[in-house]
């Protein structure tokens, strides 16, 4: 059996990749889009409304009704569960999900009714906070004052404390949601969560996706007692030890054999954060390679040879599916600032690249700011008009304006990835917007390197695929990436030399003027 299936449960969509490891092919590469096929859910892009735009949450039984139709869609479109031979997938990163009982009984959920309505019980918070929420500040105050400072929690954790991870989101439920804290036995990651929903039993965090709580040690793999203790009472009850990526959770559960047709037996691997598993499904688990994932978030990550930290507090470390750690830094306003300019403008995507196209590489100096949406790189609270809107109606013409904030982002992403280290000799890009030849342009000609994607479009949930394959079919890493993780041979994007000079001086003017802001409003 050479067919590995890969799980990704992001922010907009779930998606699904069937690797044949025998033919060295994908054989399904598929999507439920939150937003528009589960318009029930009133999360457009994901995620719920809220009033206050520090708080973002979603619905978890969205992610479990996306998998039923995923499932029913792949199976309709003629593929045959049954010929997995193995799972394992990822989760967006930091979300949580609070259940009422631990799942012990493989055979609980019934495939005579839906999962929705089986895991609704189940829930004892009805909503999860997720990577978007920026309403923790206090709590991250509070978790570094009784840990001893912010600079321990780093030290312990990776990171100092971050308004969207896990820890202090849990901190907000306890202080907020008493009940629904003290009712609740289990805390899982979306990642956890969506593995636990496939063997029917309570899955624990692998050490990639617990990296993002504040909660891990980095140096033992251990949760950590002054960080559980800081953070909320009774913590160290409601979490499974973590566990390292490649284990074996369990057995695929009965309602997926019934509902689904899979095969008894077939094993389910750790889910990892979504980033971890881009690492591996761009084949960058070794140190030498810098990513950039373009999705919903921007991020710049690289597997990393030890756990060094970044001394200005916005970079994190987390764990490498493969072993060892990776680098991360995460852009709130990534492709949701650029859809947010391109709608100003009533762009499409390819006129978006065309306009890039069309301006001269630094606009003449002049920037646009993308926070949109509060920012966690440089830090950007809500209620502050970072975006400079006085710019943004000033620009009269919409080309400049995209290509503005396009070179603003990827002028941000070269700042705040410095303390990775070594200048990159390559980039490679994944997520939507690397489909974009002015995003790509851009990001070369801003990192004078040259800009790669690869074959298969979703890294993260390829990288769920290859770790099954790896894991459960023993199948060596070095021959996983030559059969499926190959760059794009028709993407190859030369910095052009000439633009070199121009944004030496646009990095400066962006320097001056975020200090500036970040001066006059925080
Ligand atoms: P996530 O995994 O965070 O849900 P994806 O990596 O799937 O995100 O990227 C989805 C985003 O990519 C969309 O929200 C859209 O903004 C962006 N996108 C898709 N196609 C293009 C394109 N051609 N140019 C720029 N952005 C694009
Ligand atoms: C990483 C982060 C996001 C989410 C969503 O720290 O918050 O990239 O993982 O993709």
């Amino acid at each position: 059996m050479a067919y590995f299936l890969g799980l990704d449960s992001s922010t907009q969509s779930l998606s699904a990749i069937v690797i044949d490891t025998s033919e060295g092919r994908v054989v399904v590469d598929e999507s439920v889009n939150f937003g528009s096929e589960l318009p029930a859910y009133e999360s457009p892009q994901g995620v719920l409304p809220s009033q206050d735009p520090r708080v973002r949450h979603s619905d978890p039984l969205m992610w479990v009704e996306a998998l039923e139709l995923l499932l029913a869609r792949v199976r309709e479109r003629g593929f045959n569960w049954s010929k997995i031979a193995g799972i394992s997938g990822a989760g967006q990163q930091h979300g949580s999900v609070f259940l009422k009982e631990p799942l012990r009984d493989a055979g609980r959920f019934k495939s005579s009714q839906s999962l929705v309505d089986q895991v609704r019980p189940l829930l004892s918070y009805p909503t999860s906070p997720m990577w978007m929420d920026s309403s923790t500040g206090e709590e991250c105050k509070e978790i570094a004052a009784a840990a001893g400072g912010r600079e321990r929690v780093l030290k312990i954790s990776g990171s100092i404390p971050i308004e969207r991870f896990t820890g202090p989101q849990i901190r907000k439920i306890w202080k907020t949601q008493p009940v629904a804290y003290q009712q609740t036995a289990e805390i899982h990651l979306v990642s956890s969560f969506m593995a636990s929903l496939l063997t029917g039993t309570s899955a624990a965090i692998d050490l990639g996706d617990a990296a993002g709580m504040n909660l891990l040690d980095l140096g033992t793999g251990r949760w950590n007692t002054t960080l559980l203790d800081a953070t909320a009472p009774g913590l160290a009850a409601k979490l499974l030890p973590p566990i390292a990526s490649h284990t074996r959770i369990g057995t695929i559960a009965p309602y997926f054999i019934e509902r689904y047709g899979f095969r008894p037996g077939v094993p389910v691997i750790a889910f990892t954060g979504d980033n971890p598993s881009s690492l591996v499904g761009m084949g960058a688990i070794a140190p030498g390679t810098r990513l950039i994932s373009l999705g919903t978030s921007d991020t710049v990550f690289a597997a990393m040879d030890g756990p060094r930290t970044d001394p200005n507090g916005y970079g994190h470390v987390f764990g490498n599916p493969a072993g060892g750690f990776m680098s991360l830094i995460c852009f709130t306003n990534g492709s949701l600032a650029r859809e947010e300019v391109s709608k100003r403008f009533g762009f499409d995507w390819g006129k978006f690249a065309a306009a890039i196209q069309e301006t001269p590489a630094a606009n003449g100096g002049r920037l646009i700011f993308p926070y949109f949406t509060p920012e966690t790189t440089p830090r950007i609270p809500a209620g502050v008009d970072l975006v400079g809107s006085e710019d943004f109606v000033a620009w009269k013409e919409p080309k400049e304006a995209i290509r503005a904030v396009v070179e603003t982002q990827a002028l941000s992403m070269r700042r705040f990835s410095e303390w990775i280290g070594h200048a990159p000799k390559q980039l490679v890009l994944t997520g939507g917007a690397a489909r974009n030849p002015g995003i790509l342009r851009i990001v070369a000609d801003v990192f004078q390197c040259p800009v790669r994607t690869l074959r298969v479009g979703n890294a993260s949930a390829l990288g769920g695929a290859l770790r099954a394959a790896q894991a459960a079919g023993g199948i060596a890493w070095k021959e996983l990436f030559s059969a499926f993780v190959a760059l794009d041979p028709d993407v190859n994007v030369q910095p052009d030399p000439q633009a070199r000079a121009a944004y030496e001086q646009l990095a400066r003017v962006f320097d001056e003027k975020l200090n500036a802001r970040l001066a006059r409003n925080i």
